[in-house]
């Protein structure tokens, strides 16, 4: 058959490059009505990129010529360093003491539509992670991946919430998923009652005007003084940490690697003999790098932490 590719290939693959699974749907539009409500109760709150492009989020394929095919990938990070667990030390989102995902795992994906490349030369795609006016959970979704949590996180039965997700768009066919996950999160209501701001609300979302991980990395402005950052300065584990889901040990992705500078930095933070060097070594590879150190700063300080920089 003509551009067509056995999805059992591409799993296979995916799997030899670190990814923990996949899953694939046809092209097609999306309903976008519940996400252009959510912007319309104001629920973005100053991330203005998400009210662009709206034509591609309701129809990826304007994001490649003859796209036949999405093809979802999730990468496990699910850590629990000791230092992450007392309470009253400052926290760093776990994902950002890896190296920084939005290049390990775009990197991962061009090495895999290489490899796919070689055995079909016509093979053509893109990849994004966290890059593309696309509905990123919705999509893993629909394509087998796990369920949205009341968190609005992607869960997996195996892997939890504690997963980054990728994609690629394609000019070729393939075997489309058939199964979508149940919703497995019933009565629990750990999250909600985790969140120290309230932001998840009762339609599995959540509201970013009152979440931390909004307020320590987007947020361009002071944080309001009601918000309460709970010793986080780099994202927000609390609702994550709390899902009864994320419990058992398991594999890190090897697309993803600890970043030593950072866990330095986290270490040193906590002694209060940081300095703007540390920031420099630890962001170049991390996540980190999305923020400047006055803003670190400004997080601190949300935190009443007093720490000598
Ligand atoms: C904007 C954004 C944020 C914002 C807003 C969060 C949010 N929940 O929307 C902020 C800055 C707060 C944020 C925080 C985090 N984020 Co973020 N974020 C995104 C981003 C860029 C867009 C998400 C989006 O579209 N939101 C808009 C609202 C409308 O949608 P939603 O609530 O997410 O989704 C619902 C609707 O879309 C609805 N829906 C959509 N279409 C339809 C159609 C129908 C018919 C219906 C009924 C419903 C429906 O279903 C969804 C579930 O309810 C995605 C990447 C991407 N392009 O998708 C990453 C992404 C969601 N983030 C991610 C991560 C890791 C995080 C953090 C965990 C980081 C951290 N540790 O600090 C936190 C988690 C906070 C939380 N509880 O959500 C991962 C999540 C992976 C996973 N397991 O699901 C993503 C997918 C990035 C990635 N590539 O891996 N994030
Ligand atoms: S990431 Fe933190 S602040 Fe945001 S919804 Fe989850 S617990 Fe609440
Ligand atoms: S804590 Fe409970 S309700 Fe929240 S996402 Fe996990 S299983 Fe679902």
């Amino acid at each position: 058959m003509e551009n067509y590719i056995a999805f059992d290939t591409i799993k296979s693959l995916a799997l030899k490059a670190g990814f923990q699974d996949c899953g694939a749907i046809e092209i097609k539009k999306f309903d976008i009505s519940f996400f252009k409500n959510w912007i319309d109760r104001g629920y973005n709150a100053d991330m203005q990129y998400l009210e662009r492009y709206i034509d591609i989020r309701e129809n990826p394929s304007l994001l490649l010529e003859n796209s036949k095919s999405l093809i979802s990938f999730i990468v496990s990070y699910n850590i629990e360093l000791p230092d992450n667990k007392d309470d009253n030390m400052l926290k760093f989102a776990s994902y950002s003491l890896f190296n920084d995902y939005h290049k390990a795992i775009k990197q991962a994906l061009y090495e895999l539509i290489h490899c796919i490349q070689d055995i079909y030369p016509n093979f053509k795609a893109i990849a994004f992670v966290d890059s593309a006016p696309i509905l990123e959970k919705v999509i893993a979704k629909e394509a087998g991946l796990g369920w949205i949590g009341k968190n609005s996180l992607l869960i997996n039965k195996t892997f939890g919430s504690k997963i980054l997700i990728g994609e690629i768009i394609t000019n070729f066919s393939t075997d489309y998923n058939k199964d979508i996950e149940i919703d497995l999160c019933k009565e629990c209501n750990i999250c909600i009652n985790s969140c120290p701001n309230s932001a998840i609300l009762n339609n599995k979302t959540i509201d970013s005007r009152l979440c931390n991980s909004y307020h320590t990395i987007e947020n361009k402005h002071n944080i309001p003084p009601n918000i309460n950052l709970n010793y986080y300065i780099f994202g927000c584990d609390i609702c994550l940490k709390a899902c009864p889901w994320n419990k058992k040990e398991i594999e890190i992705s090897k697309i993803l690697t600890l970043n030593p500078n950072m866990q330095i930095f986290e270490q040193n933070i906590n002694k209060k003999i940081t300095d703007k060097t540390d920031f420099n070594k630890a962001n170049k590879n991390s996540s980190l790098s999305r923020i400047k150190f006055s803003k670190l700063i400004d997080n601190i300080n949300h935190n009443g932490k007093e720490v000598l920089l």
